[in-house]
């Protein structure tokens, strides 16, 4: 089967695409490589060394016999859109390529404009490129748990039936997200969902939770198949940040009380989720949406986890609650419901003291290339 992972370059693009690679698929990745050009404009970096994506994909050609075609460019770009549409001709879509840093979407405006433009116009171009190649493709769109927001009751995944007035309605659950950036990621829902009922697309919303993790079964095969690991104010998630931090003795950056629950799961988890999608596709006119996150866990809980494992690893880290610089709930009801990727064979890999040690023990095998001055917070909400 031949599946394109969009944003293949990526976190979360290349882990996917080694592995669907090694499971048989063929697969090509596009990217237009401007996560790495951010970083740049940032000056932030990961704190592993990432290769070029040419050389990345010739290494694992090397390695394993097995061959990805790179399309490097924009997909906001519907002529570049419509070149890798007709030459490779995919059958499953994998749409991991957008701007996806809440903080980065709240610096000032024109990173505000251009999140959304960047997501909104570039998964629009996919929706028509579908329409206008082959309505068949199954289009697997990374959306994020972040959509829903973090309301006081539990949060269904997708859809929540509701008696309004004597009458019913199975409707698309309230969003209530929290960044410029989530909100680019509700607008896509918003447009795959209409696209399925007028077009009869087919399509799979995976409202991820925060992934953390680093090392797969392919992504830690060799040095140069090394995945990102970002640790900085910007694109650095939680859990990551914190075992960085705790690796190099910074304080454990808890924003305000710590209080925020979220729902999370390790990056073996979310290559598998993308595998059990593409192979259970939706049906033709289908907009289904599956909640994919494994665990929750408040933010001190993650805090005070990375302690104790650094601890343990004599370590001695320290946590330190600093001003939250999101506007956001720090104490909240948050119940979410994610049973559909179970029912589909997702057996979890869950969070314990022993991966928590290897991701530790990871971070300070790199933590010479750490800069400790990427990773207090200056973007602020206000
Ligand atoms: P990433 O920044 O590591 O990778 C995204 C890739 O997409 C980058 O390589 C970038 O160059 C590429 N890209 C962006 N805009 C593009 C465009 N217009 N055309 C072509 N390529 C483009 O991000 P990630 O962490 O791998 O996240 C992947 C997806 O998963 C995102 O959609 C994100 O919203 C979602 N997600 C991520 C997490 C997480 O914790 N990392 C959690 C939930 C959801
Ligand atoms: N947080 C801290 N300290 C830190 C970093 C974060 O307390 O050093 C807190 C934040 O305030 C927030 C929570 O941890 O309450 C999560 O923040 P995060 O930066 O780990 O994740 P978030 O901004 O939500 O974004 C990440 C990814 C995004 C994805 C989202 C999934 O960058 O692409 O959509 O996780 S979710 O959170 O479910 O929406």
């Amino acid at each position: 089967m031949k599946v394109l992972v969009v944003g293949g370059d990526g976190y979360c693009g290349w882990a996917t695409a080694l592995y669907l690679s090694e499971r048989g698929y063929d697969v090509a990745i596009v990217d237009s490589l401007i996560r790495r050009h951010w970083d740049q404009q940032l000056g932030v970096d990961t704190l592993t060394p990432i290769a070029p994506i040419l050389r990345r994909a010739d290494r694992w050609r090397e390695l394993t016999g097995k061959k990805i075609d790179v399309f490097i460019g924009d997909i906001c770009d519907y002529p570049f859109v419509q070149s890798f549409m007709r030459s490779f001709e995919p059958e499953a879509i994998l749409h991991f390529g957008e701007q996806r840093s809440a903080p980065f979407s709240m610096i000032d405006r024109e990173h505000a404009v251009m999140t959304q433009v960047n997501n909104v116009a570039g998964n629009l171009n996919l929706l028509w490129a579908i329409k206008e190649f082959n309505p068949a493709i199954h289009l697997v769109k990374l959306g994020t748990m972040g959509e829903y927001g973090q309301p006081n009751i539990d949060i269904e995944e997708g859809y929540i039936t509701i008696q309004h007035n004597g009458r019913e309605d199975r409707l698309p659950y309230p969003m209530q997200p929290g960044s410029f950036y989530h909100l680019s990621k509700v607008h896509d829902s918003h447009n795959i969902r209409f696209a399925c009922k007028i077009w009869g697309l087919r399509a799979t919303d995976l409202n991820q939770g925060v992934v953390y993790g680093i090392l797969t079964d392919q992504t830690g095969m060799d040095d140069m198949l090394i995945n990102r690991l970002d640790y900085d104010e910007v694109f650095g998630t939680a859990l990551n940040r914190f075992c960085i931090q705790a690796a190099i003795g910074h304080p454990l950056t808890v924003y305000g009380s710590g209080g925020q629950t979220r729902g999370f799961l390790d990056i073996r988890d979310t290559i598998r989720c993308m595998e059990i999608a593409v192979a259970n596709p939706a049906s033709a006119g289908e907009f289904r949406v599956f909640n994919q996150f494994t665990e929750q866990f408040s933010v001190l809980d993650l805090a005070n986890m990375v302690k104790q494992a650094g601890d343990d690893a004599g370590l001695n880290v320290e946590l330190r609650h600093i001003e939250n610089p999101r506007v956001e709930k720090e104490a909240h009801y948050y119940n979410a419901k994610n049973t559909q990727l179970r029912d589909l064979g997702l057996v979890p890999h869950c969070l314990s003291e022993s991966l928590l040690t290897s991701l530790l023990q990871f971070a300070i095998r790199y933590k010479q290339r750490a800069d400790p001055s990427q990773i207090m917070p200056t973007v602020t909400w206000k």
